[in-house]
């Protein structure tokens, strides 16, 4: 039986944060994608590989088995739908918080009491369509995808929904946080064939994973 695996993997925080629970398993990258071009990099295990995809495909990588396995943040995982992806974990990396934030100055409380319709910039906009549903404002979602940052600056919205971490992205900007709609962090996610056909290999990374993520326990 083929018990090769291919584990999906966007570069940056999400690649760096993944490293120390690979390490519990035994497993280490031995090519940097931050120096290398290959979108396939090898491992310690000639039997497990990584690729390199955008943070916002590796749950389609994994839906469609092209990838056995990935880490994806649960912004992605929502906007996605999850379909086809069985999440076992919440590795507990990548931490950041969903939020609206709107500029300096602007009264947000009263627009939307005033039952204003209120224009939001968002990658987001499942979350976001949701969120503002639920508080019954009225929206118009405008979709982006990156620098939302900016929309409300150059006059595209009143608000954006955007990930926030430190907050200086928001502050740089003049923009304030005016309400968190979720805690965000990434979770492993297997393609539900996958951990059929290749439990055998596949599990005890899973456990790895699951005992390094929470090390209280
Ligand atoms: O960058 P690219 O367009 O390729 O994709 P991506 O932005 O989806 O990927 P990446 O690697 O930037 O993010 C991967 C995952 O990391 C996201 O899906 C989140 O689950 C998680 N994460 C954690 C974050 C942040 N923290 C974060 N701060 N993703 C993005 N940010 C951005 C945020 O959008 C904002 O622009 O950082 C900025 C805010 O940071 P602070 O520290 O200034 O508040
Ligand atoms: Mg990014």
């Amino acid at each position: 039986m083929n018990q090769t695996l291919t584990l999906a993997l966007s570069k940056g925080r999400i690649f760096e944060e993944t490293l120390p629970l690979l390490e519990a398993a035994g497993i280490v990258v031995t090519e940097d994608p931050e120096k290398s071009r290959k979108l396939i990099l090898p491992t310690s295990d000639p039997a497990v590989r990584v690729v390199i995809v955008r943070a916002s495909d590796v749950p389609t990588y994994v839906q469609y088995g092209a990838a056995d396995f990935g880490v994806a943040g649960k912004d992605v995982l929502l906007e996605h739908g999850g379909e086809g992806l069985y999440q076992p974990i919440d590795l507990d990396i990548a931490k950041c918080r969903m939020s609206v934030a709107v500029p300096a100055g602007f009264d947000y409380a009263s627009a939307v009491r005033q039952g204003a319709r209120l224009r939001v910039a968002t990658k987001y906009v499942n979350v976001a369509r949701e969120h503002f549903a639920a508080k019954g404002v009225h929206v118009d979602l405008i979709k982006l995808y990156g620098s939302m940052e900016l929309g409300p600056l150059v006059g595209l919205s009143d608000a954006i929904v955007d990930l926030v971490s430190t907050g200086s992205t928001l502050r740089a900007n003049h923009l304030v946080e005016v309400e968190q709609i979720m805690e965000i962090s990434s979770r492993l996610v297997v393609n539900r064939a996958a951990l059929k056909t290749k439990r055998e290999k596949l599990q005890p990374i899973v456990d790895a994973f699951d005992r390094a993520s929470r090390p209280e326990k």
